[in-house]
């Protein structure tokens, strides 16, 4: 595909993620995420992957129209089989985010027969940065990385560029100038996952109400996004819905009880709490027990799609859960293969997620993580 030279991240029409998605079904077979895969919805557990209604599914209506590849990148051609790929995780593995994420990006790379070395950097950013720098001393040449940080990302960013390491980040964006600093983020549209609670919040309150919000970690575009889309919705379609409390719960389970228990003694008559993610929504509702309440009491909206919060919809304590698929193996694997290959890959590639709520939960809790 032509492209202009002075324009490293080369615009090219919106058929581009869909050539992306056909090449991963045609050529790559190995689960690609993307794909209306009947034959592999028995397969599912057995072979080690993920159900057709697990599995990542891309938004080819979202997403950018600007694509990277390897001669606009400046980076040389190679095969990723005989790539060794370093993964750098953000946060502990306590959350089944992360423990679901990590699962699946190890899996992809052992069905692919490629050598995968990784770190962990507990929530630390300046760890992180030591990790994936330590992963290309390692010999990593490849990069999949899931930042804690969206800023800060300097020092590594020089350094993949001079040793000509590709970065696909997953979950989290790092700002910086895409191909030129990074080849694609593949994620959710956070904003979207606001919005999306915050109708389910207005639907639960029928529109009236005090609702406080426990925030995500700061400085990363996640917690953001999901505040955006939540404030935004809520003015346009509920000037009822008063918030009255923000405080970050840090995305950890004892940061959303903590934060509940100091919002229960300040709002006592809480009608509504949007956690930014599950760990923190479940982290409320130990908080709410403790405090005497009873299910229904306080309307709960979380995002992520854990087996535990999804549970909790059924038990009655949360109401719904709007979801942020960390099932990034097979996307973020091909990516790197189309790259190596030459291939132009979307600088976004956005995920479409699904939402829970008491008229599915029970059906689809198998398909929660
Ligand atoms: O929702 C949360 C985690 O960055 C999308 O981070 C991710 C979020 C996810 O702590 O559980």
């Amino acid at each position: 595909m032509a492209t202009d030279p002075s324009d490293r991240a080369g615009r090219s029409p919106r058929r581009t993620a869909t050539v992306f998605a056909a090449v991963s079904c045609t050529a790559l077979t190995l689960l690609a995420a993307s794909c209306a895969r009947g034959e592999d919805e028995a397969a599912g557990e057995q072979d080690g992957g993920d159900t057709a209604a697990q599995a990542q599914v891309l938004d080819e209506a979202a997403g950018s129209d600007e694509t990277c590849s390897a001669e606009q990148a400046g980076i040389e051609e190679f095969d990723l089989k005989d790539a060794k790929v370093g993964f750098s995780q953000s946060e502990a593995e306590s959350n089944p985010f992360r423990i679901t994420e990590t699962a699946s990006i190890e899996k992809e790379a052992g069905k692919r027969g490629v050598e995968l070395i990784t770190a962990n950097a507990q929530s630390d950013f300046a760890q992180q940065i030591s990790d994936v720098q330590d992963l290309m001393s390692q010999g990593a040449e490849a990069l999949i990385i899931a930042p804690l940080n969206s800023d800060g990302w300097e020092p590594v960013l020089a350094e993949a560029e001079r040793k000509q390491v590709p970065i696909v980040t997953i979950d989290r964006q790092i700002n910086g100038d895409a191909c030129d600093d990074y080849v694609t983020f593949i994620g959710s549209d956070f904003v979207e996952q606001g919005r999306r609670a915050a109708d389910q919040m207005i639907e639960a309150l029928g529109g009236k109400g005090e609702v406080a919000v426990l925030l995500g970690a700061a400085g990363n575009n996640v917690t953001t996004e999901r505040t955006k889309g939540f404030k935004e919705r809520v003015e346009e379609n509920a000037p009822d819905i008063e918030i009255v409390f923000e405080q970050t719960g840090e995305f950890t389970r004892e940061g959303g009880q903590s934060v509940t228990e100091q919002l229960i003694q300040s709002n006592p008559d809480i009608d509504g709490i949007y956690a930014e993610n599950d760990e923190m929504g479940i982290g409320a509702v130990t908080a709410l027990r403790g405090a005497g309440k009873q299910p229904g009491d306080v309307e709960i909206v979380t995002v992520d799609g854990t087996e535990e919060a999804v549970q909790l919809i059924i038990d009655g304590w949360i109401h719904g859960v709007v979801e942020s698929n960390p099932r990034f193996g097979p996307l973020a694997f091909d990516a790197h293969e189309s790259f190596g290959k030459g291939e132009e890959v979307p600088v976004e590639l956005i995920i479409s997620d699904r939402e829970y709520d008491a008229d599915n939960a029970e059906e689809e809790l198998p398909n929660a993580y």
